[in-house]
């Protein structure tokens, strides 16, 4: 019998050699002599993709038989990562591919460093989003992720002379190997015009949109790999573009500009990503984005719905719409504008169907990120959804006003439109008032929400109201990221955490056994030597792997406190200049992060961790005991270069602030130790590693309040701390500023007139808790011991838990295995 293989799915080292080539041949167009790492890395993604089309269409297919519930996945933001290493991952390719690609000439590590990575995303929100997208598909949830394919990811970060500086990510230069783009499934999507009564057939009042432009919105599907699972799910970004490329008639007149003019609208819309990731301004484009992606992923569920030959009127049902915070909940306004003026639905019904499709997570607390639009703006973009709106906010306020008793001041807080001043249109409320379920991302978070933020809705619809802490995908954060570390676990406790986490609790009784520990610790060494050598091609900086590397790496904010740790190094370093003998265990304070290119104070502080690099990493006196190193352009792929090789993990943000944190637990699930606040899901780390293996310092939430009730002053604390003074003179005398005495200014005005973030009031428990962790950290046994429990332990943070509780608690899915 001769065995026949076919080149797209087979999975032999020689199938695959020959379809790397036949890749790189006939796909990328070159030839293996003359292909670059990067052609060759497109040949090797083809390849691999070629391989998962097969369980794309098996999942649909499935999915159709079966004829299940779907979660569609609404986030503005995904910020995925690189594919090829996960996809390796997930479909059990790694060791044949590797071989193969080594057997023609290639290193695999380095083909992988040559995929530019989807920075789709700002932060926390955004790659949550792709971590729900691996469990999802790993653990069969029928789910499609809808979102923007923009041009522009979020900028690449250089730093000039301790500032930072955006360039535009040009992620597409060398194309999307991942991607399918389907046009003939695009959808129209209208913006601006005007609306216009009319009555149809049966006599029944209608109303038409007649909008002044359309866009066209193409979707590119990704399928997205479950570990194991034999399921693809997809993601499906949409790309808008012109329905007319070119209009002849205004080029004919001479109207040259005029000729391309809805070209441009047209293709902004996809153009680029906002890089704010808490703070929204009332920027026309970007509810056009917002608008664009829901609309676009709205139709195509209808299109689904009916296609499968059913009637509109069944579609929650089907379909359980999560909104990824408020920046598609304008959908709630375009799905009734779909059922009602395009199908003719009455509003009763098309209210029932949905208010019951969707969902709605908040995911932050601060004021300054609840997203409203002037009510002008919004009227002149969407006009009609407007109407839609308003008609939705007299129905539930008649509602507010008989369950309140008229009590007109809650009236007013809980109205979609805020009538007051400028009026805007408050996207929380329209989400609270369109979704079955709303939740927070952690426990403190959801019960902040409770309390505060969205108080008179729980008191409205208490039962509405739930939590599901965030999780991450062990896979990318522990697999991929640390194959050593995860190597190591797999030799003694097996492969099964890969998708239980909670199998790592085997490793609990091997925090006792001295060799065990010590293996910990030279893999660890091992992982650290990896990220020291990138440290000293990105930055020039030496660092030595025997020092505790300390690490801060989120997006840059107040209240995230980078400035804190800046604080804690300058109390070392002037520790070590009064005694230049002092025994100090040395450490490696390593940053990362971007900041909103509009926000001063956050570039500011990277500005000023710069400046103290530049000072400490030169002081003889130092003799190298303390390091500062800012890693330039954080991404997902310097997340994974980071997390593995962290022993310190620096959560400490001011209590009440931080949602939840995710950075928090790719850490310890890496087997750093956290010094942090109880803030976020920091509380429910600590519950569950333990509370003897967590650092804790700081105010709780509620004693930042009752402190800044009190009247906090700032300044008090400073004179009547003397470390904490010999500091902030020391910044502001210029010592860190070539001698400049202005350039912090705005900062240290701030800590010491204000200080909204607790600084002051923190400072002295975050550096008697360091204390505490610089003691433990001389005993090597016990940081191991501590290390390895923390490991053991965050089997709750595994995105797989967070994604079971949406579906059973929140969406009502079951899970499925393939057909
Ligand atoms: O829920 C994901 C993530 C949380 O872990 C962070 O605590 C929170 O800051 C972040 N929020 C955002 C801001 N988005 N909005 N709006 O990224 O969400």
């Amino acid at each position: 019998i001769v065995q026949i293989e076919d080149d797209r799915t087979a999975t032999s080292v020689e199938a695959l050699k020959r379809a790397i080539l036949d890749n790189l041949y006939y796909i990328v167009g070159t030839t293996q002599a003359n292909a670059s790492n990067q052609e060759f890395f497109a040949a090797v993604a083809y390849t691999v993709r070629d391989r998962i089309l097969a369980r794309w269409f098996a999942t649909l297919a499935c999915y159709k038989q079966q004829d299940v519930r779907v979660v569609c996945y609404l986030s503005a933001e995904f910020l995925m990562g690189p594919h090829l290493a996960n996809n390796l991952l997930n479909l059990d390719l790694e060791e044949p591919i590797r071989q193969a690609v080594a057997e023609l000439g290639r290193d695999l590590g380095v083909i992988e460093e040559q995929e530019s990575e989807p920075g789709l995303g700002n932060g926390g929100l955004g790659r949550l989003a792709a971590c729900y997208l691996d469990s999802m598909a790993t653990l069969g949830v029928p789910a499609i992720g809808y979102g923007i394919r923009y041009e522009f990811g979020i900028f690449s970060q250089q730093i000039r002379d301790g500032w930072q500086v955006e360039l535009t990510d040009y992620w597409l230069r060398y194309g999307n190997p991942w991607e399918i783009r389907h046009p003939h499934e695009a959808v129209e999507v209208g913006y601006g015009g005007r609306t216009e009564g009319w009555t149809d057939s049966t006599g029944r009042y209608r109303v038409r949109w007649v909008p002044a432009s359309v866009v066209r919105g193409v979707p590119y599907n990704t399928p997205i790999v479950g570990y194991r699972s034999g399921i693809a799910n997809d993601l499906r970004l949409w790309r808008s573009e012109s329905t007319e490329s070119f209009y002849f008639d205004r080029f004919n007149s001479g109207d040259y500009q005029g000729a391309v003019a809805g070209k441009t609208f047209a293709e902004n819309i996809s153009k680029v990503l906002y890089p704010n990731d808490e703070e929204i301004q009332g920027k026309e484009l970007r509810l056009q984005q917002q608008y664009f992606f829901t609309s676009c992923a709205l139709q195509d569920m209808i299109r689904l719905h009916l296609r499968a030959g059913r009637q509109i009127d069944t579609f929650h049902e089907k379909w359980a719409i999560q909104l990824n915070d408020t920046h598609p909940s304008i959908g709630v306004a375009e799905l009734m504008r779909l059922l009602v003026d395009e199908h003719g639905l009455d509003w009763e019904k098309a209210w029932e169907i949905t208010s019951n499709t969707f969902s709605y997570t908040n995911h932050t607390l601060l004021p300054e990120a609840l997203e409203r639009w002037p009510r002008p703006m919004f009227a002149s973009i969407l006009p009609r959804h407007l109407e839609i709106i308003n008609e939705i906010n007299a129905r539930f306020l008649s509602e507010v006003r008989k369950h309140f008793d008229g009590d007109e001041a809650r009236v007013s807080r809980m109205s979609i439109i805020d009538e007051h001043g400028e009026k805007f249109v408050r996207m929380a409320n329209l989400a609270c008032v369109g979704s079955y379920r709303v939740n927070g991302v952690a426990a403190l978070h959801t019960e902040l929400l409770k309390k505060e933020v969205l108080r008179d809705f729980y008191e409205l619809w208490p039962e509405k109201f739930i939590n599901v802490t965030n999780g991450v995908t062990p896979r990318r954060w522990l697999a991929v990221s640390n194959p050593e570390q995860s190597a190591l676990m797999t030799r003694r406790v097996g492969n099964g955490w890969l998708n239980n986490l909670d199998e790592l609790k085997q490793l609990e009784g091997l925090a006792e056994d001295a060799a065990f520990r010590a293996e910990w610790r030279r893999v660890q060494h091992d992982v650290k030597v990896r990220l020291t050598n990138y440290i000293l091609e990105a930055t020039g900086i030496s660092v030595d792997p025997s020092s505790m590397f300390d690490v801060l790496v989120k997006r840059i904010h107040e209240y995230k406190r980078q400035h804190l740790k800046v604080l804690h190094i300058l109390t070392l370093y002037f520790r070590l200049k009064r005694k230049p003998n002092l025994e100090m265990a040395p450490r490696t304070f390593l940053f990362g992060g971007k900041a909103a290119p509009g926000y001063a104070m956050a570039k500011l502080i990277i500005k000023l961790i710069n400046s103290v690099a530049e000072v400490v990493n030169t002081d003889p006196d130092v003799k190298h005991r303390l390091k500062v190193v800012f890693l330039p352009d954080y991404d997902v792929s310097l997340g994974q270069k980071v997390y593995p090789a962290a022993d310190l993990s620096e959560q400490i943000s001011t209590a009440g602030k931080e949602a939840s944190g995710t950075g928090n637990m790719k850490f310890a699930m890496n087997g750093a130790l956290t010094i942090g606040t109880l803030d976020g899901a920091n509380i429910e780390i600590r519950d569950a590693v333990g509370h003897e293996n967590f650092f804790l310092f700081g105010l709780t939430a509620d004693q930042v309040q009752s402190t800044l009730a009190q009247g906090y002053r700032p300044r008090a604390i400073y004179e009547s701390n003397p470390f904490l003074r010999e500091v902030i003179d020391s910044i502001s005398s210029g010592q860190f500023s070539h001698r400049d005495q202005n350039l912090f200014r705005p900062l240290l005005d701030q800590l010491l007139n204000s200080d909204p973030y607790l600084l002051f009031a923190d400072y002295q428990s975050y550096i008697d808790c360091q204390d505490r962790v610089t003691e433990i950290y001389r005993d090597q046994e016990q940081w191991s011991r501590m290390a390895i429990l923390n490991a053991a332990r965050m089997g709750k943070f595994s995105s797989d838990r967070s994604i079971r509780e949406y579906s059973e608690n929140i969406w009502r899915v079951a899970a499925i295995t393939l057909c």
